[in-house]
């Protein structure tokens, strides 16, 4: 059985998110964060990249969330919430698969950036405002136009974006407030009983059971 190593508030509740929408059986680690809010040597021990989420399937150790959600939809349910290449919509899946790596990257450029003073400042700070910007542009546009991120069904894309839209602001990221499409999108999300459910078991208000 696929065991998810679970980093307490973390990118590793999508895994649980997918299989509780897959109805898979799995196994759940609890690692909780140490007084630093990093991961604890017990997780950086999992992996050589030492990122949440984690995942044991047979002999393997997989990490980095998309690989990871592709490889159980793709290895254990037959390609449920993923779109095929012969689909219309197959470059809309892609992109927003690839969407939470543009995000976190402005995310830790934002961290970085913070109470910089050097001449260049002002013009790498609004580099990154620009792109934030374009970034949640796109995607409020987007939500105004299908329900769901690859289209009209729920995806493993829509798995991988909600994080940043619902923990990333814990964390200091772009909150969401002032884009009513993303804002419906994120209530729809939360009503999906596989949400509820995975949230509860991992999700940023969860605790080790
Ligand atoms: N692109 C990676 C990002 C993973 C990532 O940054 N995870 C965070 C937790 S949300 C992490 O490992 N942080 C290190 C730490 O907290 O010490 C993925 O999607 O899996």
């Amino acid at each position: 059985m696929l065991t998810i190593h679970h980093l307490g508030v973390s990118q590793s509740d999508r895994v649980v998110w997918l299989m509780e929408e897959l109805g898979l059986p799995y196994a759940l680690k609890w690692y909780d964060r140490g007084a630093d809010g990093l991961m604890p040597p017990e997780y950086l021990a999992l992996h050589p990249a030492a990122t949440a989420p984690v995942v044991e399937d047979g002999d393997r150790v997989l990490t980095e969330s998309a690989a990871i959600l592709e490889h159980i939809c793709h290895r254990h349910a037959g390609g449920k919430l993923t779109v095929a290449p012969s689909q219309p919509n197959y470059f809309d899946y892609l992109y927003w698969m690839h969407f939470n790596n543009n995000v976190q990257g402005i995310f830790f450029a934002k961290l970085a950036h913070q109470g910089a003073t050097g001449p260049d400042a002002a013009r790498v700070g609004g580099f990154i405002k620009r792109r934030e910007d374009g970034y949640y542009r796109y995607l409020d546009q987007r939500l105004g136009d299908v329900p769901y991120l690859a289209g009209p069904e729920f995806t493993c894309a829509d798995i991988m974006v909600t994080f940043n839209l619902t923990s990333l602001p814990l964390f200091g990221g772009r909150g969401i407030e002032d884009l009513p499409n993303v804002v419906s999108y994120v209530k729809r999300i939360g009503e999906r009983p596989a949400y509820v459910r995975a949230m509860e078991i991992a999700g940023p208000g969860a605790r080790r059971r």
